[in-house]
């Protein structure tokens, strides 16, 4: 098993991550871009280094940086998340060439299930039910017109084969409408997967997009997590999951659970992974397939008892699948709903800022993954979900109780999320006959109602004293915490921002503010005294160095905050020292 496990991913799917490597007994290292300097998912981590400046495609998708910090971490192996490098299989092949386990498929299922034409044709090969359409892209709109009048019919389906999620779909009701489709699908692929190729599907009217998790090891051992239903979402945005699937019944459970399965060794696979699939009067039709763990992969673990995350760790060290299928069960019902910082009230536009007041709802059955608390600013930047609520109970009928009442109890002041809109959603009959909700995320009448209240902005500034305080360095680009004790400067750059001032290089830890005796040195970490510089008795200059400690496997020079005798040495080389010891006082 790995010993330490860097997450090249940032906010709750991060923190998430961490929580089932410490369970493991596994260090985490986290990464970071500039503004999430302080982030929870930062703070998390056993260490955390910095990757760059905000823009992700400066900071979280920067393969060579990150594979360089896995390597100065000694992290054997990367566990991506989603998003970002989750589906990249680049990235994949970088992680194998550097020797670093990457956790997830291997890097050729990342690339056959990416190209959405040689997932349909590898899965019509396997016997696995496909919606009806093209396998091959089609390469114009005369191309497209002939097919469609041959074989599919309208209304069709036009999507980009680079796509997924939704990306680059297009629909046509009718020959009229096929050209506009067809550019759009087009455009759509070329602009987010530099892949202008479409293909034809069959448009069903009015599916179920219901989703089978697999977990397949490298010893051929292949098994599936059952269904979720994800049919409530707007511009291919999920906004709530559920499992099981309230259309399906244990009959189609067993059938499209064997399609997961399949769909799943037909392309070597290995890991988490879900088949998407669509799912019209009992049909289903394979959609496509994510390699990697989904942000709704917390249903199945609720229903399951089954923590995927600690597969998918397990997995990519060799290990083999502990249970069989026959072992798999499924247990009453549980909901995620996603809070995102969003105004559902103005078409779901995002809603950044920071947070205010910020509580979070607890009791039975309540789960809650957050990358966000108190004064967390959501930025633009970055993805608005901002955590997931998920609740289990005995059924659907409960479990929907139990999230409204879950839902009540979450405080989040300063920013505008979708707590009101699932409020309101989960109230509504469709909602409670099991219906896909589709025309109601789009009913402009129905979301007004959900308008906010002009809100008072979050009290920023009022802060109130204290008189121990954290602050954040970074030595070459790693982060370190520090607990600096006394009040905070009037000029309200508090102390270590003048210590830094002072001797940029020479840090001087737990003497700032002179918190205690004046004089008295406080171990501003944990870690072992690699060398104590003076001898009891000495006189020292102000800033003289005391003595290395060294933490994280980083070497940290404590010196004497001001010039005087040393009245009192407690620490001796070899030692080991905890955070608040005294370590010397200087006199
Ligand atoms: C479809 C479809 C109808 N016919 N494909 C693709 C991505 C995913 N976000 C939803 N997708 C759809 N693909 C064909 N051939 C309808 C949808 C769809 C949908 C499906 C189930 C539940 C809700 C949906 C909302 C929008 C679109």
């Amino acid at each position: 098993m790995f010993s330490k496990v860097l997450i090249a991913n940032r906010g709750e799917i991060a923190i998430r991550v961490m929580r089932t490597l410490e369970e493991m007994g596994i260090a985490s290292v986290a990464v970071y871009s500039e503004p999430d300097r302080d982030a929870p998912h930062v703070r998390r981590a056993d260490e955390a280094y910095l990757l760059g400046p905000g823009p992700a495609a400066e900071s979280y998708l920067v393969v060579e940086k990150i594979l360089e910090v896995a390597k100065e971490a000694g992290a054997e192996a990367i566990h991506p998340g989603y998003g970002f490098l989750a589906e990249n299989a680049a990235f994949a092949r970088a992680c194998d060439e550097a020797g670093i386990v990457f956790i997830g498929p291997p890097a050729d299922a990342i690339d056959a299930m990416g190209s959405k034409t040689k997932a349909r044709e590898l899965m019509k090969e396997a016997g696995v039910p496909i919606v009806p359409g093209t396998t091959d892209p089609v390469k114009d709109v005369a191309a497209a017109k002939k097919v469609i009048d041959k074989e599919i019919g309208y209304p069709i389906a036009v999507k980009a084969a680079g796509g997924g999620g939704g990306k680059g779909f297009r629909v046509a009701e009718s020959e009229e409408e096929l050209e506009k489709a067809f550019e759009g699908a087009a455009r759509e692929g070329e602009k987010f997967f530099s892949d202008p190729t479409v293909y034809l599907e069959r448009y069903l009217p009015d599916p179920r997009h219901v989703e089978v998790q697999v977990l397949a090891d490298s010893h051929g051992n292949v098994v599936h997590l059952f269904e979720r239903d994800c049919s409530v979402q707007r511009r291919h945005q999920k906004l709530i999951e559920e499992s099981p699937a309230p259309a399906v019944d244990p009959e189609l459970r067993e059938r499209i659970g064997k399609i997961g399965t399949e769909a799943a060794m037909a392309v070597g696979y290995r890991s988490a992974g879900t088949i998407e699939g669509l799912l019209q009067d009992g049909e289903y039709f394979f959609l496509e397939m994510n390699t990697r763990v989904q942000v709704e992969h917390c249903v199945t673990e609720m229903v399951t008892g089954i923590d995927i995350v600690r597969e998918q760790v397990k997995i990519a060290a060799g290990e083999k699948l502990q249970f069989g299928q026959d072992d798999v069960e499924i247990r009453g019902h549980a909901i995620e709903c996603r809070i995102n910082a969003e105004d559902a009230s103005k078409k779901f536009a995002p809603a950044p800022g920071r947070i205010g007041s910020y509580r979070e709802p607890s009791g039975p059955g309540v789960r809650v993954d957050s990358g966000a608390e108190e004064g967390y600013e959501v930025l633009p930047l970055y993805d608005p979900m901002i955590a997931k609520l998920i609740v289990w109970d005995v059924d659907r009928e409960a479990s929907t109780r139990r999230m409204g009442r879950a839902l009540d109890e979450y405080d989040i002041g300063g920013l505008k999320t979708l707590i009101p809109f699932h409020k309101a959603l989960l109230a509504t009959k469709q909602w409670q006959n099991g219906e896909t909700c589709r025309d109601l995320v789009e009913d402009k009448d129905w979301l007004k109602q959900l308008a906010f209240d002009p809100a008072p902005a979050a009290g920023d500034g009022e802060e109130e004293p204290k008189v121990a305080r954290d602050y954040a360095v970074e030595v070459s680009g790693k982060r370190f915490e520090v607990k600096v004790i006394g009040a905070a400067l009037p000029n309200g750059g508090g102390p270590a921002a003048g210590a830094a001032r002072k001797a940029p290089k020479r840090r001087e830890r737990g003497a700032g503010g002179g918190g205690g005796a004046p004089g008295e040195i406080v171990s501003p970490i944990q870690g072992t005294v690699l060398k104590v510089a003076v001898e009891k008795g000495a006189a020292v200059e102000e800033g003289a160095l005391i003595c290395v400690v060294e933490a994280m496997k980083m070497e940290n020079e404590i010196t004497a905050p001001m010039a005087g005798t040393v009245e009192e040495l407690n620490v001796s080389e070899g030692g080991a020292i905890a955070t608040g010891d005294t370590i010397a006082v200087v006199k």
